[in-house]
């Protein structure tokens, strides 16, 4: 195996051996290349002949597969690479697949810029897969996964490729633009909303990752069954989405970001149902209460098919009775709730006193601290960062990363709390539909602004927000804890000398790079 895809891969180099650093196995990281090696295959049939219904799922079901802590078992992975072989041999009989481990032997440059592309389009596969999941699909966006799949089998140029990274990054901000109205037309535009972290007593169920669709249907099975429901990580946000927050049985929100699981759900007396990432080795001690749904799975955890018929889940929540009493959770600073639901939507509607409190100096800054979160000890940086900020400042917030500051009290400025929860990580278009919408007002360049991004990286979702941050020219954008091991110094260089981009290093000495001495 080798696997260099995510933040924390082994020694800032790579995983290799008999695991990967977030658990997956060396039989099932190769056949997760084998996987997208079939899928260039599909990508070059369809490229010759044309897309089919089939092809267009199984592309994106197949690069969202092989995301970090999405899938762990590999008869489903291999069931699936024989599913796209067979779709690829009925478009176009005898196209070869590509070894994708060409990619990994490749020049440094080559597979660094490949691998931007790859990585990034298994995060935009994970959000075109959501909307799909809403009947919502775009033509461009589906036919650039070919495109761009079929160019990774290809000799291509640097400066090729180059242009086929920013071309990822526009391409996703038309998908998560995609997403966003899939998100908001079917559940209604999230609204500020006060999430408790306290659960209640009596059987309950934990929905995680970033799955509305699942989330909704769970809802409906449980509804009138004395079962209630907090969501889990990324799925938070869902409190804030009109027609998930009416039903009366969402209650609130269970525990912190992905990697504090294990933890967290030592001996919980519930069933947590994963419909997708971040789903980390299952420890005994919850075992038999683990589900997952849609493209996660794991050995040995009962899978909620097609159908999605919870029964199974259920009757856990019923057989495992919940908490006895109230059993009051806390933040990671110690707070008792959290607040979401400050989309573009809530933002825009108080843009004109934002653009007030601008001019009149209340507001003096706003920051965009989000991202993913992770194990790295470094990610406390985060946390200090946000503490740090100045009273004249704001901070806008997305995916599981703002787990680190979500619940502190950082106060208001005339009524306006200084932390928003703009909602997941395909939530970075509400970041950037407000940033655009201020340079507007503002009659300046997005990078004129004052607002500078301090951003999270782990898995691949992460790689297609920064691609499409620089795809829309955004500069000077601080990224931590580390720099991704597969961006070649070359590289690096480029995105340094276009873009600014700068890895971060203490809150101070980067409050003091944003904002000035103090
Ligand atoms: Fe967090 Fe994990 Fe959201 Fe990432 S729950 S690191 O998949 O996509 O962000
Ligand atoms: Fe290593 Fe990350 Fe790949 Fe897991 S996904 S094997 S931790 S690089």
């Amino acid at each position: 195996m080798f696997c260099f895809q995510c933040q924390q891969t082994a020694h800032n180099t790579g995983c290799e051996g008999s695991a990967g650093v977030c658990g997956k196995k060396a039989d099932t990281a190769n056949y997760q290349d084998d996987l997208v090696s079939a899928l260039i295959g599909l990508a070059r049939a369809v490229r010759k002949k044309g897309a089919t219904e089939k092809s267009d799922e199984l592309m994106l079901k197949g690069l969202f597969t092989t995301i970090t802590n999405v899938n762990f078992y590999n008869d489903t992975i291999c069931a699936l690479i024989d599913e796209v072989n067979k779709e690829k041999e009925a478009i176009a009989p005898q196209t070869d697949n590509y070894d994708v481990q060409t990619i990994w032997d490749d020049d440094e440059d080559i597979r660094s810029l490949k691998s931007l592309i790859l990585f990034g389009l298994k995060g935009m596969a994970a959000y075109a897969y959501h909307s799909y999941a809403l009947e919502y699909t775009d033509p461009e966006v589906q036919a650039f996964f070919y495109e761009g799949m079929e160019a990774l089998g290809e000799e291509h140029t640097a400066d090729e490729l180059l242009s086929l990274v920013l071309k990822t990054g526009d391409v996703n901000y038309k998908c998560m633009a995609m997403l966003d109205r899939a998100n908001t037309e079917t559940y209604g535009t999230p609204v500020p909303t006060t999430v408790p972290l306290t659960i209640e007593k009596g059987p309950f169920i934990v929905v995680s990752g970033h799955d509305l669709h699942d989330l909704k249907l769970l809802l409906e099975q449980t509804k009138d069954k004395g079962i209630n429901i907090y969501t889990h990580s990324e799925m938070l946000p869902a409190h804030g989405y009109p027609k998930l927050k009416a039903y009366p049985h969402l209650k609130g929100n269970f525990g912190t970001a992905w990697q504090s699981q294990q933890f967290e759900f030592h001996n919980i007396p519930a069933p947590i149902l994963f419909t997708t990432n971040c789903l980390m080795p299952v420890r005994q001690s919850y075992s038999d209460r683990v589900f997952t749904t849609s493209i996660v799975s794991y050995p040995e955890m009962v899978h909620i098919g097609e159908d999605k018929d919870f029964t199974p889940v259920i009757e856990k929540a019923i057989a495992c009775k919940g908490y006895d009493r109230e059993k009051p959770l806390k933040g990671i600073n110690g707070g008792s709730t959290v607040t979401t639901g400050f989309g573009h939507g809530a933002v825009l509607e108080n843009a004109g006193k934002i653009v007030d409190l601008v001019k009149k100096g209340k507001i003096r800054h706003f920051f965009l601290i989000g991202g993913c979160d992770g194990a790295a000890p470094g990610r406390s940086y985060y946390t200090e960062f946000a503490k740090k900020t100045p009273m004249d400042t704001i901070i806008l917030t997305l995916a599981c990363g703002k787990y680190r500051l979500n619940d502190l009290d950082l106060g208001e400025i005339e009524g306006l709390p200084r932390i928003l929860d703009m909602g997941q990580c395909n939530d970075a278009y509400s970041a950037i539909t407000v940033a655009l919408a201020l340079a507007e007002a503002f009659e300046c360049d997005v990078n004129e602004l004052p607002l500078s991004m301090v951003l999270s990286w782990y898995e691949q979702k992460a790689v297609c927000i920064l691609l499409t941050l620089l795809h829309l020219g955004i500069k000077n954008i601080l990224l931590g804890p580390t720099l991704p091991a597969f961006i070649s110094p070359n590289v690096l260089d480029i995105l340094v000398k276009n873009y600014n981009i700068m890895p971060t290093s203490t809150p101070d000495e980067d409050l003091e790079k944003l904002l000035g001495p103090a």
